[in-house]
């Protein structure tokens, strides 16, 4: 608590200087506990200049994703609002929130961490978190949802993104359901929407949402490193993650409320629009083994549809999508 009120008033007067006598009066504490705190926050990455007739001044804020710097100017009314979990280090922010889910941790509970050692994706996969360049982060949800509607979530999560990647960054982001977000054939994103259910049907879902961010193309492992991206390699330039976080919190939670409002023909809409799929020939790999496809259209329920070579056409909850032009090496 001491850290948090010592962190709000050196912010609030960021390069100006402010003694420690001026502080530990405002906060009733003695300088020496002032100082110790402003040494861990110089530990953390806070560059605060000290000067023994001036006191402190803090020059630079790290771009770490913890409550204090991404609730100072958060929008939301509930993501990320009161219940906000931050981690240097964690396995997976999706074990986490499940966990925290499980003890009745409220709709809007975020998880977020600076690395993952075991950062997931589909089918056992993993997702490559490396530390301080990404968002790694998930979501609790409570929507009383049918179980077959489950695919709503991940495409209203993908809609949020896009629209924050476009808004936040002018980048042209494309959606390859079910899970995906590509620039020019390359992920930047991936969704990871788990949902526990009960004998009512959906009990609470863990919503993962993958973003890189700060990564250079050498950062990724060599497997996927010309199929994956960043912002940094599409913009050219570092970004703050601080304000895109926010941004990203900001419109998860509107396209939430939408979905919620009865608008997911709206959201359907912009998944059509940005979709990368519709129209193409795919190879599919569903649990009947792979077989090739056009893809046509995404149904109400978010499943792909597809027109098998027989012209029979299915409706798909899940699987992977093989597009047949991946992009260049490069
Ligand atoms: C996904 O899986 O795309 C879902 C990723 C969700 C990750 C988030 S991070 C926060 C939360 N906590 C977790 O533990 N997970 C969620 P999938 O469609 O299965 O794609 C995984 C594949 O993408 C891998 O097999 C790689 O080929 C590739 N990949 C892994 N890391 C990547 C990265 N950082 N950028 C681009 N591609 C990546």
């Amino acid at each position: 608590m001491l850290r948090k009120a010592v962190l709000a008033a050196i912010r609030s007067r960021q390069g100006q200087w402010v003694s420690g006598e001026a502080l530990s009066q405002e906060l009733g504490v003695s300088r020496t506990s002032v100082w110790k705190i402003i040494k861990s926050l110089q530990g953390e990455g806070y560059v605060i200049e000290t000067s023994p007739k001036k006191g402190y001044l803090l020059s630079e804020i790290p771009d770490i994703l913890s409550a204090a710097e991404v609730k100072s100017g958060l929008q939301t009314e509930l993501f990320g609002r009161e219940h906000f979990y931050y981690f240097a280090d964690i396995d997976s922010t999706n074990n986490y929130a499940k966990k925290l889910a499980a003890q009745d941790y409220p709709e809007g509970t975020l998880v977020i961490a600076e690395t993952q050692s075991a950062g997931r994706g589909r089918r056992g996969r993993t997702w490559d978190s490396k530390p301080g360049q990404g968002i790694y982060m998930s979501l609790i949800l409570r929507p009383s949802l049918p179980l077959n509607e489950l695919s709503r979530i991940t495409l209203f999560i993908a809609v949020a993104i896009a629209d924050t990647l476009r808004n936040h960054l002018g980048l042209k982001p494309g959606i390859k359901w079910p899970n995906d977000l590509l620039i020019e054939g390359r992920k930047i994103s991936g969704i990871l929407t788990e949902a526990v259910t009960d004998m009512d049907g959906i009990e609470f879902i863990i919503t993962g949402i993958g973003l890189n961010v700060n990564q250079l193309k050498e950062d990724f492992p060599e497997d996927f490193r010309h199929t994956a991206t960043s912002v940094r390699a599409e913009m050219g330039h570092n970004v703050s993650r601080i304000p895109l976080l926010q941004d990203l919190l900001l419109q998860l939670e509107k396209r939430y409320q939408q979905l919620l409002s009865g608008g997911f023909a709206d959201i359907l809409d912009n998944v059509r629009e940005l979709s990368t799929v519709i129209g193409k020939d795919i190879k599919m790999d569903s649990i009947n083994g792979v077989s090739q496809a056009r893809a046509i259209d995404i149904d109400n329920n978010g499943f792909l549809m597809v027109r098998d070579a027989m012209g029979n056409i299915h409706h798909l909850m899940s699987g992977e999508v093989f597009l047949h032009n991946p992009p260049d090496e490069g």
